[in-house]
């Protein structure tokens, strides 16, 4: 069972994009995480294995400092080799039994989904929470994927218990039109990356949720 704080400080997650930064890379993801992100995921596919494990060194020692996560995509190896919080599968990834061999079931492994069925696959294959979307338009999905919109995310509420992380597009114009279909948290690259000020990016979408989480509890 993997550790509840791992699991709740996913509500607002940041997806690294080196390449979206208009400031220098650390720098953006220290004002992120001061801005009030608890999840940085490691995902820069371009590049080469003795730079990610740099950068993942780096990133562990900053999350670690602002007592956040940090999930790697797809590299178990680099995720063990930094002691990351977890790691997060696509369906090109290792396949998720062989990656929970290898990660303590403590740790967190997390699956990218699109639909409905892939949900469920990775419901069913004992993912410890799932991306999901993209919600709404994205470059990155631009005639790849159709966003799927909000609404999608409480019908799929209603099957699984999973944490759902809600993913594309997302932005502090429509977290609320998310938050209230009951996705359990948020998973951005542009709106914070790409933004003059990551940290005040940051904030607001972390205000957002904690107003929205006050709302809904008490
Ligand atoms: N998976 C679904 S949408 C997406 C990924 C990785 C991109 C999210 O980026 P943005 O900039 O937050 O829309």
């Amino acid at each position: 069972m993997a550790n509840k704080k791992l699991i709740d400080n996913l509500f607002l997650t940041l997806i690294t994009d080196i390449s979206q930064c208009k400031q220098p890379f650390l720098d953006t993801i220290k004002l992120a995480l001061k801005g009030g992100v608890r999840t940085i995921q490691l995902r820069e596919k371009g590049l080469a294995t003795s730079e990610l494990y740099s950068l993942a060194c780096e990133l562990r020692k900053i999350t670690l400092a602002f007592q956040a996560n940090l999930i790697v995509s797809d590299r178990v190896d680099i995720a063990l080799a930094v002691g990351a919080d977890g790691v997060h599968l696509g369906w090109q990834s290792l396949p998720f039994d062989a990656v929970r061999k290898l990660i303590s079931s403590e740790k967190l492994i997390g699956i990218s989904t699109h639909n409905r069925q892939e949900a469920l696959q990775a419901r069913n294959i004992g993912a410890d929470y799932i991306t999901f979307g993209p919600i709404y338009d994205t470059p990155s999905k631009t005639g790849i994927l159709e966003p799927c919109g909000p609404e999608k995310i409480l019908e799929l509420k209603k099957e699984i218990k999973i944490p759902i992380i809600a993913i594309g597009g997302i932005n502090e114009k429509n977290v609320e039109a998310v938050l209230n279909e009951w996705a359990d948290g948020i998973a951005v690259i542009s709106s914070i990356m790409n933004a003059h000020n990551p940290e005040e990016a940051a904030r607001c979408l972390y205000k957002k949720i904690e107003a929205f989480k006050s709302k809904k509890f008490w």
